[in-house]
């Protein structure tokens, strides 16, 4: 067995019984040591996001896939979505062209601390993800819908395309983004203007 393997095991063994018998101060206590406490764990559900988070970042492969669509499954129809809640079925049936984050961050080099990146539009709105998202295969800053310009209302001229997690959480109308071992300065500490309006920072999906 990897050694990924055994603390994968070890994790999630741990993680469950420690939530189910002993309670939520040990799992807490695991998730942090893992580095697996999200940033609004003092939110409003709690031992609930951090569960849930670990289980994802424990249980998937860091670059599990997306489903992907062939061109001829691609809608012509791509809604705009207005106010949450919302769902990811309009981004299902877009196909999008852009350059991979994970390309610019390598290229500009990202320090060993690195732990999330935040992305800050031209509107008043942000979102922060970590980096097993910022280096994911299909996390594309976008500029292209269906072969077309990107549409101003999708987020031109570029915006974050993040297919594991829902709409709120992909960042359109970019206009700077920052790597940072800590989102606790920024805003009120959560994470994102969503998750300071009561959404969870992740959305994994
Ligand atoms: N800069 C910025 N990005 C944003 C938003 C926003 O208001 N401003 N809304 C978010 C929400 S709530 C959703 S559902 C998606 C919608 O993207 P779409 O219009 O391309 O469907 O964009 C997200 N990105
Ligand atoms: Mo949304």
């Amino acid at each position: 067995m990897s050694k990924l393997m055994t603390r994968r095991k070890l994790i999630t063994t741990g993680l469950g019984v420690a939530a189910g018998a002993s309670g939520i101060a040990v799992a807490t206590r695991l998730a942090n040591r893992y580095g697996l406490i999200p940033p609004d764990n003092g939110g409003l559900f709690g031992i609930g996001e951090t569960l849930t988070y670990a289980a994802q970042r424990i249980l998937m492969s860091h670059h599990s896939l997306a489903r992907e669509f062939n061109r001829s499954e691609i809608s012509k129809v791509a809604p705009v979505n207005g106010d949450p809640p919302e769902t990811e079925t309009y981004h299902r049936f877009a196909e999008w062209t852009g350059v991979p984050l994970k390309y610019l961050l390598s290229s500009v080099g990202i320090l060993p601390q690195a732990r999330y990146v935040v992305l800050f539009p031209l509107d008043p709105y942000w979102e922060s993800i970590d980096m097993a998202d910022a280096l994911h295969p299909q996390t594309l800053l976008a500029y292209s819908m269906n072969g077309e310009e990107l549409p101003a209302p999708h987020g031109a001229p570029l915006r974050l395309r993040l297919p594991r997690q829902i709409g709120y959480k992909n960042v359109k109308y970019l206009s700077h983004i920052k790597v940072v071992d800590t989102v606790k300065n920024i805003g009120k500490g959560v994470g994102g203007a969503n998750v300071e309006g009561g959404y969870s920072w992740y959305a994994g999906i």
